[in-house]
């Protein structure tokens, strides 16, 4: 299996985030990605190859223009408004319910429209680092296409909460939707899985009214975790997408013993519809050992994660998303692709 990347990403390295009504150490970091680079590279599973440039029409499939542009441009903005010396753009206020969610001209109304929460901290290397990761999401789909059985695409910063037109939990731009819609652009008939601890509300958005990409995530009950206001399981989809998005929220403190009945049930849904690519957005972020979650899986349950995964008989796409327990996210992220490579021979 080969493994995209690239450094560009450590353009993107927040150094603290806004959260629980203080600054904390940022989490979303670039040794993240090195780590997992460093331990793909160790087991030997392939490749390790650099993205290529697809410009911006594979992004506009999924995201919106002004949006785009938005992000693109949104530290000159910030500078022009707060000073040459800001470097940090963060949203202070949203139009909450009884405002006006309306286009205004500066930066400081138009950021409360673009992004959902004060985590995801913008700066100046933030997109030439999202854009990147498209990319190095978009290469590995186009493995994928040239007829591999499998592409790991590395990516940081994530994806999954990054709507058509909203940014927000670490993401700008949703890497793993964006893969999906090229590989559908092309004739695959795709599913995506996102198995990282919070709901990826950005993909289930982007696809939620559509019937030929099936979403299907494993995640804490947005009950008590992050993104609180997307995930439950009686969002089944809408219009021609009704019954293409399942939600299995699961309760504090899941263990495998209620992870895999549950991810017995999501590869059912995805094998159900017959997929000819599987897009799975890799959080490793259920992890007992990750700092940021309530999850309790073990090292070791990242091979059968991998080894059931593979059973969906569908080509596969890894993409990273979350993950935060840095000392041992490369060996975890490894164990799903080594437990896939064992079963899918
Ligand atoms: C991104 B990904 C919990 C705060 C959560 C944002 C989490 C974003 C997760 N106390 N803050 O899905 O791993
Ligand atoms: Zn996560």
């Amino acid at each position: 299996m080969k493994t995209f990347y690239t450094d560009a990403h450590a353009g993107h390295a927040p150094e603290q985030e806004f959260e629980g009504g203080r600054w904390t150490p940022a989490v979303e970091i670039p040794a993240r990605a090195e780590a997992v680079l460093a331990e793909v590279r160790a087991r030997g599973f392939g490749s390790i190859e650099p993205p290529r440039h697809f410009g911006h029409v594979p992004i506009l499939r999924v995201h919106d223009a002004g949006f785009v542009n938005f992000l693109s441009t949104l530290t000159d903005e910030w500078r022009r408004y707060h000073g040459p010396e800001a470097d940090v753009a963060l949203a202070s206020a949203w139009p909450g319910r009884g405002l006006r969610d309306v286009p205004t001209r500066t930066v400081e109304g138009q950021i409360g429209h673009y992004c959902f929460d004060t985590a995801t901290p913008v700066l100046p290397g933030t997109w030439p680092a999202a854009l990147a990761a498209a990319n190095v999401a978009l290469t590995a789909a186009d493995a994928l296409a040239r007829g591999e059985r499998a592409a790991f695409a590395l990516t940081r910063p994530p994806g999954h909460h990054a709507s058509g037109d909203v940014y927000g939990g670490y993401c700008f731009l949703n890497n793993a939707a964006i893969a999906a819609q090229a590989l559908t652009d092309r004739g695959f008939r795709t599913a995506v899985l996102d198995v990282d601890y919070h709901h990826g509300n950005g993909t289930q958005t982007i696809f939620y009214k559509r019937s030929d990409v099936l979403t299907v995530s494993l995640h804490a009950d947005p009950d008590y975790a992050y993104p609180h206001y997307l995930g439950f399981a009686d969002e089944r989809g809408a219009g021609a997408g009704e019954g293409f998005n399942l939600n299995l929220p699961l309760p504090l403190g899941t263990a495998w013993d209620g992870y895999a009945p549950a991810l017995d049930a999501a590869i059912a849904r995805v094998a159900a519809h017959r997929p000819d690519a599987l897009v799975v957005s890799l959080g490793l972020d259920t992890y007992a050992g990750d700092p940021i979650s309530k999850f309790k899986l073990t090292a070791d349950d990242y091979f059968r994660m991998g080894a059931v995964i593979a059973g969906a008989g569908a080509q596969t796409l890894f993409v990273m998303e979350g993950g935060y327990a840095i000392g041992d996210l490369g060996r975890i992220a490894a164990n799903v692709l080594e437990g896939f490579l064992q079963a899918a021979r």
